[in-house]
């Protein structure tokens, strides 16, 4: 049996879990059903990421010591889970014992290669992001993430030599072009291992400074930096390296397998990790699959921030299946989606209350009252019925294919085309003619033709909505049984699934509609407030006739503008008049900005070009996709040319 391993990132446990840890796991839960369902034996992945700087300060802030703070947070995630109908198979915790043993292998494997060696490393510590910034790299001196002033630390550490790998793991990606994706996180890897010579990684921290973590094997006086532990998860959770050479082990069952993470850990998914297996000798993940953010009112939704939604509590609001659905609908895998009380109010009321709550509701209650609740025999099909099913059957094979390319919103939509074309052709066959007419042949093909296609596209539903599609599987007579390989090829491929004359389901009110909720009411971001309490300065008048009042010269010092290269430039998947760019800061990940200038550019010959870029503009949603900045142009008449100044990425302009 084909097998298939998914894993989510495991979590932090220095706050409670929020609804973007929630989609993850939800993603990789759907992706372990869709994977059931294709017969394959398959397996998911996550836990919580335990060690480091940052636990040990929100320990010391609750008054706990580490052990029973991580504790506390571990079990809220590992509790979730269930609760959102989410099968984990495994859940590690980084403070496990076996998972602290296996990492001492692997870092003792490194160092006898020669690829782990001591040395002194200066630079700007943020703790917040337990990471070394470079002059370069900080803004006014802050840390760009978390606009606080690092601490500068010079010491001795021991270091990976990533270097080593640049090129064999740059190759691999170039040779397997769906390793990371979708397709622009694959360019902004690319495009770090293009930019010069990889850092090597500092992989310790000495226990003066830090105990909290696992022991190096070859220096008791130094623990573990928190990536290099947290990644092994992937792999100790199989039980490496117990089992490395064991055919039967849950390690070669399983590994190599498919990583699902958001775009803030990129860089340690796309280079710490393949580098790291690669000087291992184990075999690289599959895939890295990455999706973007869920914004709160076009920002990040972010435990720092403050504007986090409770997963559970809106499961609970708005119910479990439809909160599932909606996070896989809206979300298209890759870019940034917007979580509010309307959105989730507006797609379920559309989608699950009026198209499919609807179709279940109005043909059951009709063949009650047509023919007893039994299910009728089917006629002589006309056209029309004919039509209906290729439609159906076409959806359920565009589902299938697109939620294996992890294109979920897609896939649901396509799914959603049969779904709107049963409520029209029940609309256009209206049964209460035929009944009213005496044509019960006819009523009964026309029923029964509806009552094959819902069983198909409700038995597809399961990965998404697991108790729904089992209670509309149920409601239709057939109960969900084994899932396998040929299960699924008969729901696709053959039209008759239900059995004449069995008594089922009266009636469906599975998906009630929501009320719209008065004004939503989310936390503000911290940062909006801070913006909000400057205090204005009145502007004197202006200088000419025409012209912008004069600006004082401090708000002019506030203007954050850098010289910025740009590394990608494609259309905007939502808008013809804008552009959408990764532009590289000199920062850590580069920045996606959108930019209303398709009119006067090609993308690609922008690719390269050294733009002036406002750099501290707060990040605004452009037609889903979120800008971080704005790039500079100068206009004269209708025609528009770029700002550009000949400097190194992340130089500032005064
Ligand atoms: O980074 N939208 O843990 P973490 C979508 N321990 N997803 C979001 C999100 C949002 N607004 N916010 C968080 C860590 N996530 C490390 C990982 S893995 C070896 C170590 C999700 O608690 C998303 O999956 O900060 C993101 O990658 C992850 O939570 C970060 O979780």
């Amino acid at each position: 049996m084909k097998s298939y391993y998914i894993t989510t990132p495991i979590y932090y446990v220095n706050a409670r879990p929020h609804l973007g840890h929630a989609y993850s796991t939800i993603v990789a839960d759907t992706l372990k059903r869709f994977h059931r369902m294709l017969g394959e034996d398959a397996r998911m992945q996550t836990g919580t990421d335990e060690h480091g700087d940052k636990i040990v300060k929100a320990a010391d802030a609750a008054g706990q010591t580490p052990q029973e703070f991580v504790d506390g947070i571990s079990s809220l995630f590992r509790n979730l889970w269930p609760q959102l109908n989410i099968e984990n198979d495994g859940f590690i915790r980084t403070t496990d014992p076996e998972h602290k043993k296996a990492v001492q292998v692997l870092l003792q494997r490194l160092y006898d290669k020669g690829d782990i060696y001591y040395g002194e490393y200066g630079g700007h510590y943020c703790y917040g992001c337990e990471r070394f910034y470079t002059e370069k790299e900080l803004e006014d001196g802050l840390c760009p993430q978390h606009q606080t002033k690092p601490e500068y630390i010079s010491e001795k550490n021991y270091f990976f030599k990533m270097s080593k790998y640049q090129e064999q793991l740059k190759q691999h990606i170039l040779d397997n072009p769906d390793f990371i994706r979708p397709e622009r996180y694959r360019n902004e890897v690319l495009a770090m291992l293009e930019g010069g010579v990889l850092e090597d990684l500092c992989i310790s921290r000495p226990k003066s400074r830090l105990t909290w973590g696992i022991e190096l094997p070859f220096d008791k006086d130094y623990v573990s930096y928190v990536w290099f532990d947290a990644l092994a998860n992937y792999i100790t959770a199989l039980d490496w390296p117990n089992n490395e050479n064991d055919a039967a082990g849950k390690f070669q069952q399983y590994w190599p397998g498919e990583h699902l993470v958001a775009k803030d850990i990129l860089k340690p998914h796309g280079i710490f990790w393949p580098t790291m297996l690669m000087a291992a000798g184990i075999p690289l993940y599959k895939h890295l699959n990455v999706h973007g953010y869920w914004l709160v009112k076009d920002t990040k939704m972010s435990k720092s921030l403050g504007n986090v939604v409770d997963p559970l509590k809106a499961a609970e609001h708005f119910g479990l299946d439809a909160f599932r659905y909606f996070l896989i609908r809206e979300m298209n895998f890759g870019s940034d989606a917007s979580y509010s009380a309307e959105a989730i109010t507006t797609r379920v009321n559309a989608d699950l209350a009026n198209d499919l709550g609807n179709l279940f509701s109005r043909v059951l209650s009709m063949n009650a009252k047509y023919f007893g609740s039994k299910v009728p025999a089917l006629g002589e099909p006309l056209e029309a019925d004919d039509i209906l099913c290729e439609t159906t059957d076409n959806g359920a094979q565009n589902f299938v294919q697109l939620f294996g390319e992890m294109r979920f919103s897609q896939a649901l939509e396509a799914l959603w085309v049969p779904v709107r074309a049963m409520n029209k052709y029940v609309d256009e066959q209206a049964p209460w003619t035929l009944a009213k007419n005496g044509e019960t042949e006819r009523l009964g093909t026309v029923i029964r033709t509806l009552l094959e296609n819902m069983y198909k596209v409700c038995y597809l539903l399961w990965p998404i909505m697991p108790n729904s599609s089992a209670t509309m599987q149920a409601q239709l007579g057939r109960p969900q049984g084994e899932l396998s390989e040929a299960a699924l090829k008969d729901v696709i491929n053959y039209r008759m699934h239900l059995r004449t004359g069995l008594e089922i389901a009266s009636a469906s009110n599975l998906f009630p509609r929501l009320e719209m909720p008065k004004e939503e009411e989310a936390p503000k971001p911290k940062k909006e407030k801070k913006a909000k309490e400057a205090p204005k300065q009145e502007a004197p008048a202006a200088p000419a006739e025409g012209a912008k009042p004069f600006i004082e010269f401090a708000d002019f010092q506030k203007l954050d503008l850098r010289v910025g290269t740009i590394l990608a430039a494609e259309q905007h998947p939502n808008a013809d008049k804008l552009l959408r760019f990764d532009v590289d800061l000199g920062e850590e990940k580069p920045r996606q900005i959108c930019s209303g200038i398709a009119a006067h550019f090609k993308p690609e010959d922008l690719v390269g070009a050294k733009v002036v870029v406002v750099a501290n503009l707060p990040p605004r949603k452009l037609r889903g996709l979120e800008s971080q900045g704005m790039i500079l142009t100068a206009e004269f008449g209708d025609k528009l040319t770029l700002l550009t100044a000949d400097a190194p990425s992340g130089s500032t302009i005064a």
